[in-house]
């Protein structure tokens, strides 16, 4: 095996952002672009000289020409075993999984997510430690730097590796071990959850639709849901895995898992609805007619995690990110444990779960997680939800608002202003940024404003400060306001609007989120002055 050395120069914007390098799929198949990168986290992990790795993706468009990149390049590098999921496929919380079960050095994740994929859409690469998280940001750092002055990378020239089957395989060197994607992942969730209980629930008649997207958590949730525990064939929507996610955008939300709204909202939905996304780390719930959003699913299972195996001595604390809604707050509040507030992006609950501080963590966009991996895990949310319903025998919508009666509801919607300009969205954050002072006192649309500050964080455990991590007003009241850049975009700016507002009052159950929170929106408009920056009157998704 021959170890090529090949000259290359910098390329610009190898920043990786909330979650890794995503950029358009062409990008990433320029010359030197893939390789440039994966060199760039060889330096930035201090080099992978006999170090074991786990690789795999959601299975988009480029995953199998990239991982034979990267398998040529650890093994030109002197990395001593590469644990690939079959045909290069793991979800996420998969691959967290075998990072931590394999005691290996980290791995890579060939994924854009919730991004639609393809030729012309998006493509991405992502680095985990050792503890199976998303590198935190001195090693994301690290990598950008080597990213800035690169002048060269180490690639074997070698056959490719055939991925389709298990079993072990030589790259000079290095063993390439092909793993079965599913087994070891099914093996965890059924240590944390009563399959007994599940399985009497559905064989009870308890009927459930899970729509997979076109993406990667398809096998897994047939080999779990449908094969271990019994839901009739074809409960699993869209199961099979393509590298385009059949045309769809792979994102569990109302407007993008349609044929799942569709069946929650017809006249005979079956009684518990979910989705999830391109690499099977978010989740969406839903009930028949309702649609529970991440912020109150994470609230709801955080004050039942204990009905389940794994979380039967309760939780040690629980943690949010920023925008996410304080239905979480409420929960602990009431069970007496501690309530982290972190910027967005899983890395920064990677601490948290190490030190033991939290059990149970989550974010608004669609992810929830615990300490059993260190990824958000959808399908462990569906699981978590069935096994607290089979304990209650209660069903979705009896549990909602149940919780909202005893917690209080918080309304809660996010509005996506996509792909504006983002010079003009800097120049409305520094406006904003600029007034924030002034702010407390300002009445807009009805609402006093209480104080409004940029969002700091430092972590309690290594004392890392993360800076500009949004820009929040708070109303009297309890109402909130809360602007963002996404860190996950790859096409100009994404600006999300994050709305919330308090409720004690039952009789506001029935009430739609957009319709409590409308005078919110016109508050957020007025004060941050969006259309004016960014010509935009309505957003593109209210999620
Ligand atoms: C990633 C991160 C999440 C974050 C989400 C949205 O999720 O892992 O922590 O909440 O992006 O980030 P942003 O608001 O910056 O776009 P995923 O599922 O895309 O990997």
């Amino acid at each position: 095996m021959e170890i090529l050395t090949i000259d290359t120069k910098p390329i610009e914007g190898q920043k990786p952002g909330t979650s890794g390098l995503r950029k358009k799929t062409r990008t990433f198949m320029e010359p030197h672009y893939l390789e440039n990168f994966v060199e760039s986290i060889w330096t930035g992990i201090g080099g992978v000289t006999s170090k074991t790795l786990v690789l795999g993706g959601d299975g988009r468009y480029f995953s199998p020409e990239a991982a034979q990149v990267i398998l040529r390049m650890a093994a030109a590098s002197g990395a001593r075993r590469v644990i690939v999921g079959q045909n290069a496929l793991l979800s996420t919380p998969a691959a967290s999984n075998l990072i931590r079960t394999r005691a290996t050095d980290g791995g890579i994740i060939l994924s854009a997510s919730h991004n639609p994929g393809g030729i012309d859409e998006d493509f991405g690469v992502k680095f985990n430690n050792s503890n199976g998280g998303p590198a935190a940001e001195d090693v994301t750092g690290r990598i950008f730097e080597a990213t800035k002055s690169i002048a060269s990378y180490k690639i074997a020239e070698t056959q490719n590796v055939d991925l389709s089957q298990p079993g072990e395989y030589a790259m000079g060197d290095m063993v390439v071990e092909v793993v079965d994607p599913v087994e070891a992942y099914a093996q965890l969730m059924e240590k944390l959850f009563d399959f007994d209980a599940i399985r009497r629930l559905i064989s009870g008649g308890f009927t459930m639709r899970f729509d997979a997207m076109h993406a990667v958590t398809g096998p897994y949730a047939k080999a779990i849901l449908e094969g271990r525990l019994g839901a009739a064939p074809g409960s699993v929507l869209n199961a099979e895995p393509k590298p385009d996610f059949g045309g769809g955008h792979p994102d569990p939300n109302p407007i993008w898992a349609k044929e799942l709204m569709a069946a929650m909202n017809g006249d005979t939905p079956p009684d518990f609805g979910a989705a999830s996304d391109g690499d099977g780390d978010r989740n969406m719930i839903m009930g028949p007619g309702l649609y529970v959003t991440p912020s109150d699913s994470l609230a709801v299972l955080a004050a039942n995690a204990h009905l389940a195996p794994a979380y039967a001595k309760g939780l040690a604390g629980v943690a949010r990110s920023m925008p996410t809604s304080r239905a979480l707050d409420a929960v602990a509040a009431r069970k007496g444990i501690d309530c982290y507030e972190t910027p967005t992006g899983w890395k920064f609950f990677g601490n948290l779960l190490d030190d033991g501080r939290i059990t149970l963590c989550g974010e608004e966009s669609a992810g929830t997680g615990s300490d059993h991996v260190r990824e958000k895990d959808g399908l462990w949310a569906v699981l978590l939800w069935l096994n607290i319903l089979a304990e209650t025998g209660k069903g979705v919508v009896e549990l909602v608002h149940d919780h909202w009666a005893e917690y209080g509801r918080n309304f809660y919607t996010r509005h996506d202003f996509e792909g504006v300009d983002a010079d003009r969205a800097t120049e409305m954050f520094d406006d904003l940024r600029g007034r924030l002072d002034s702010l407390a006192g300002q009445e807009f649309c009805g609402r006093i404003v209480e104080r409004a500050d940029e969002f700091s964080y430092e972590d309690p455990v290594d004392g890392s400060v993360a800076r500009q991590q949004g820009l929040r007003v708070m109303f009297a009241g309890g109402g909130r306001v809360v602007y963002r850049l996404s860190g996950t975009g790859t096409v100009g700016a994404t600006l999300r609007v994050y709305l919330e507002d308090v409720s004690e009052d039952a009789t506001a159950q029935d009430r739609d989120a957009q319709e409590a929170l409308s005078d919110m929106a016109r508050a957020a408009e007025e004060i941050a002055r969006i259309e004016h920056y960014t010509g935009r009157t309505e957003p593109d998704v209210r999620a």
